[in-house]
């Protein structure tokens, strides 16, 4: 880390892994398999990060690893059209019907950004609304009033990101449709697109209010603006058909990443045929990327979504389910006051305050269970997580709960 620290800012690749407001030092991983993570000291940890999501089917799974293989041997990118980019194409929209039409990228921040660009392109407006708390990756116009670590930083708005950027992007609080409702008519036949995180997850779990995101729905119908669902949590997560499918709502456009690359760098955005026909070479909106669809990645997707079975979501949804019931009496018996959220294999913990959470993911980390280091993610399950893991997280979480009660 000494080392890391004199490269990187914070000694990290990516905010959310400096620790920072859970203090102490991050663990160096050197190795995973499963749902078991080992760092350079050896020590091993039970994994509730899962790579922010990716690791559905838990670390290194040998037909995944097999396949990243096999492509590799056959060059890693092409920077041509190939088979595995159909594949994958083709195995999204068999599970999403409102994919008619998608695009690779190579992160979910590149696809939020490029379908808000198709978005305006297809409306000819200037304004997108977001959700306070809501996290769609770093491009400008969504860095407002960000989630995940975004939510750390003094203002609400990203440093760097210009009063004009930020004038565009409208924000509303989530799970209020009043809001969206009195945006749309201050600003009538203005607005491009409202974007959401169809279950919000980068402010801890908070799940949609009933009728939340129907009503979303028909107030953008209602204006001509597309409902943009950002799946790159839930997408495959909640389900084949992610949230879109759980909740019965079909959006005009979907952003995904995470699971969909099994690990490997990928993104995509796609939805409603006439939309992307905007979308370069076919239309006037311009998008491009170098290592798009590449083999390498489009082989590690595909290995993944093809093990995402029913009996793997049923594994998740039992597994989540033992688990928040036991967190909750964890604390109950610790007499702590937590409130666990949970939607499917997607669960976090909120503290009251967050002394008492920092106090909480150390005293779990001492004892080899690493939890996402920060009150505003999720803890991701995978379908590696089995009776062994379970039964520790417990041990854990019931010593973990009495510390953080006391100073
Ligand atoms: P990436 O650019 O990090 O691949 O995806 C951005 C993104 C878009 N939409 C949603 C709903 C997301 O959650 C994310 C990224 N999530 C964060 C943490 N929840 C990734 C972790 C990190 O930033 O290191």
């Amino acid at each position: 880390m000494a080392r890391a620290e004199r490269l990187f800012p914070g000694g990290v690749n990516s905010p959310v892994r400096a620790f920072r407001p859970v203090g102490g030092t991050p663990r160096v991983i050197e190795r995973a398999q499963g749902a078991r993570m080992w760092d350079a000291d050896g020590n091993e940890l039970i994994d509730y990060i899962g790579s922010w999501g990716p690791m559905i089917l838990g670390h290194a799974h040998p037909e995944v690893v097999a396949a990243v293989g096999r492509a590799a041997e056959k060059g890693t990118s092409f920077g041509a059209p190939n088979a595995l980019e159909v594949g994958l194409g083709e195995a999204i929209v068999a599970a999403m019907p409102s994919i008619e039409r998608l695009r690779f990228v190579n992160s979910g921040t590149e696809a939020a950004m490029s379908a808000l660009r198709v978005a305006r392109g297809f409306t000819g407006r200037e304004k997108v609304i977001k959700l306070a708390g809501g996290y769609h990756g770093h491009a400008d116009a969504l860095l407002v009033r960000a989630g995940s670590s975004a939510s750390g930083i003094a203002q609400p708005t990203s440093a760097g990101v210009t009063p004009a950027t930020a004038a565009d992007t409208l924000v509303a609080p989530y799970n209020d449709l009043r809001s969206v409702a009195n945006l749309l008519s201050a600003h009538p036949r203005q607005v491009a697109a409202v974007i959401v995180e169809p279950v919000a997850a980068n402010m801890g779990v908070v799940k949609p209010a009933k009728g939340y995101l129907e009503g979303l729905r028909d107030l953008t119908s209602a204006d001509g603006t597309l409902l943009v669902f950002d799946e790159v949590i839930t997408g495959f997560r909640l389900g084949r058909g992610g949230a879109q499918e759980r909740y019965g709502v079909r959006p005009d456009l979907t952003v995904l990443g995470k699971i969909i690359g099994g690990g490997l760098p990928v993104g995509a955005y796609g939805g409603r045929a006439d939309v992307m026909s905007k979308v370069a070479p076919d239309g006037p909106v311009y998008q491009a990327g170098t290592l798009s669809g590449n083999p390498l990645a489009m082989a590690a997707g595909l290995a993944t979504l093809r093990r995402l079975t029913p009996e793997l979501y049923g594994r998740l949804e039992e597994y989540g389910a033992v688990l928040e019931a036991g967190l909750k009496d964890a604390a109950h018996e610790a007499d702590v006051e937590v409130q666990v959220v949970r939607v499917a294999s997607l669960l976090t913990v909120f503290f009251d305050d967050d002394a008492r959470f920092a106090r909480f993911f150390r005293a779990m980390l001492e004892r080899g269970v690493l939890l996402p280091p920060s009150q505003q993610e999720a803890w991701f399950l995978s379908a590696a997580h089995g009776d062994a893991e379970l039964r520790s997280t417990l041990v854990a979480a019931r010593a973990a709960f009495r510390e953080s009660v006391n100073a």
